[in-house]
This record gives structure tokens, sequence and C-alpha cells, in this order.
């Protein structure tokens, strides 16, 4: 009995845990409409002159929005970009018209997919690192947010928010 009930408290916390941290990782964020949540950079290697980050963009009104522009502390460019298969092949464009946020749609950007770039980065982006970013929406306007670099190179979520995800 006492085993099992120790046992018990032990799995609820283990499983309450990178919730917990996921929230402290990236604090969700609202302007106007809409709700910024996810955010988060990956790690550069030493000399690289770009960097990447992702975000959840979630329209909770119903008018489309559009993420029109960005600028960040850690590069003199931020540029909002795609993947588009082209010739067999993957490859990134900058969405020079920006990125629709349809109305009541939950835009996401992450590893693999749409991102935020970081060109022409002014120093490396070690694990941990917050890169100050601003978003610049149509109609919601301007807003800070925070991208936390996340553990290792390949993480495909916030630090804390899959742990066991992280792709070396
Ligand atoms: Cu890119």
């Amino acid at each position: 009995m006492k085993h099992s009930l120790a046992g018990a408290a032990l799995a609820v916390f283990v499983a309450g845990l990178p919730l917990t941290a996921f929230a402290a990782d990236a604090p969700s964020i609202a302007v106007g409409a809409l709700k910024i949540e996810n955010a988060f950079a990956r790690p550069t290697p030493n000399g690289a002159t770009v960097g990447v980050g992702y975000l959840t963009i979630v329209n909770g009104g119903n008018a489309p929005d559009r993420l029109v522009s960005a600028t960040s502390d850690v590069s003199a460019k931020t540029q909002i970009h795609e993947m588009k298969m082209q010739d067999g092949v993957m490859q990134m464009r900058e969405l020079t018209n920006g990125l629709a946020i349809p109305a009541g749609a939950t835009v996401a950007l992450h590893p693999g997919g749409d991102h935020i770039m970081f060109v022409d980065l002014k120093h490396q982006v070690k694990p941990g690192d917050v890169i100050n970013v601003t978003l610049n929406f149509q109609k919601a306007g301007k807003v800070s947010v925070p991208f936390k670099a996340a553990a290792s190179m390949g993480a495909m979520a916030p630090s804390g928010a899959m742990g066991g995800m992280n792709m070396q």
C-alpha cells in the first residue's frame, strides 16, 4: 500500500515537471486578439552567420492578421521564412509580404517548417541565451517576445517542453 502510493505520487510529480518547466521557459504573450506561444530559438555553432527561431501564433479573433516583419537584438536582419519543395529539394525562402494569420487559426512555426531567421548574427547563440525579438503584426501591432535558446541545436521544442525529443 505504501509503495503504490509513493509510486503514484512520483508519477504525478514527473508528469507535471515538463509542463512546469515549459511554462517558465516560454510564457504565453497576448497582443490584441493574438497569443504568442512556444517561442524558442536554436543555439548556433561558433562562427555561424544565421540562427533560427520558432513560435506558435494563435488568432483568437474573428479578423485575419499578418506577421509583417520582425527585428531582434542578436542579428542585423530578422526575416520570416517559409519552407518549400522546389525541384525535389526542401528550400527556404523569405516571405517578403509576411505570414498570414487567418481568423481563428493557430499558425505554428516549427522545425522543418516556416521559421524566423536571424540573419547576420552579431554573436553566437548559446543554450539558454534569450534573444529579444520584436514582432510586428499588421493589426495587433508590435510585441516583444523573448526567444530562449534551447539546450541543443536539434531541439524540436522549448527547453523542458519535450525533454525526450531533442535530436542531437
Ligand atoms: Cu530560413
